[in-house]
């Protein structure tokens, strides 16, 4: 269902096997030449959620080819298979001329465990508008999806559960947005990890 324009949520889009896979890939990611780790803010303080990017590094607030805040080494690769299903979300929520133009580079792995949360804010690191595809797997959340203009309401709140995609783009795809809190004991069972992880596919224009 269209939260707001751009904003394309397809509940249990990914079948349990898929979900799996991409656990055990999120393993292999979370153990490669940059380890997953919390990310310190320019302010000092240490985000909550654990993450691990591939293609392009992640800081606050730019992307960058070498982990420049955890020893400089370079970062992995973006995976083919993120590519492919970043396309395939993109076909399923705006359809098969926008699947086909996108070409994402980089994605942000993040993992909550019970305690875990996101701060409201905006995605603004990338140079260009392509849409943001967002993957749940493990434990729901209750996300908080805002509007463009202010970090305040309107809001909506809904959950993200295992398997379920989201596609922000268009009009939405600077809208502020966070993460309340895990739903703990709401895991599939059988998904193979405790606690939520997201995986956020992305197009940054770096070139
Ligand atoms: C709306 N991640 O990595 S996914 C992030 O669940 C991030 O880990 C959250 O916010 C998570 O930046 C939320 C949903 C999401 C991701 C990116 C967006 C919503 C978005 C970009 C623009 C608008
Ligand atoms: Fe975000």
């Amino acid at each position: 269902r269209e939260l707001a324009p751009g904003a394309v949520h397809l509940p249990d889009w990914l079948d349990l096997g898929r979900q799996r896979e991409l656990v055990a890939l999120c393993r292999t990611w979370a153990s490669g030449p940059v380890p997953m780790r919390a990310v310190t803010m320019p302010n000092g303080g240490v985000m909550s959620v654990k993450s691990v990017s591939l293609g392009w590094h992640w800081l606050p607030y730019r992307y960058s080819r070498t982990a420049d805040d955890a020893g400089g080494g370079a970062v992995a690769p973006f995976p083919e298979v993120l590519r492919t299903l970043g396309r395939d979300a993109v076909t399923a929520a705006y359809g098969p001329e926008a699947g086909a133009s996108y070409e994402p580079d980089a994605a942000l792995v993040n993992y909550y465990d019970d305690a875990a949360k996101m701060g409201m804010h905006q995605d603004r690191e990338e140079r260009v508008n392509a849409p943001v595809v967002s993957l749940s797997l493990g434990t729901a959340c209750v996300f908080r999806f805002g509007n463009t203009e202010t970090r305040n309401r309107p809001w909506q709140d809904v959950e993200l559960r295992s398997g379920d995609l989201f596609v922000f783009g268009g009009p939405s795809r600077f809208a502020y947005h966070g993460v309340l809190r895990t739903m703990p004991g709401t895991a599939p069972p059988g998904i193979g990890f405790e606690g939520r992880l997201n995986i956020t596919v992305r197009q940054t224009g770096l070139g």
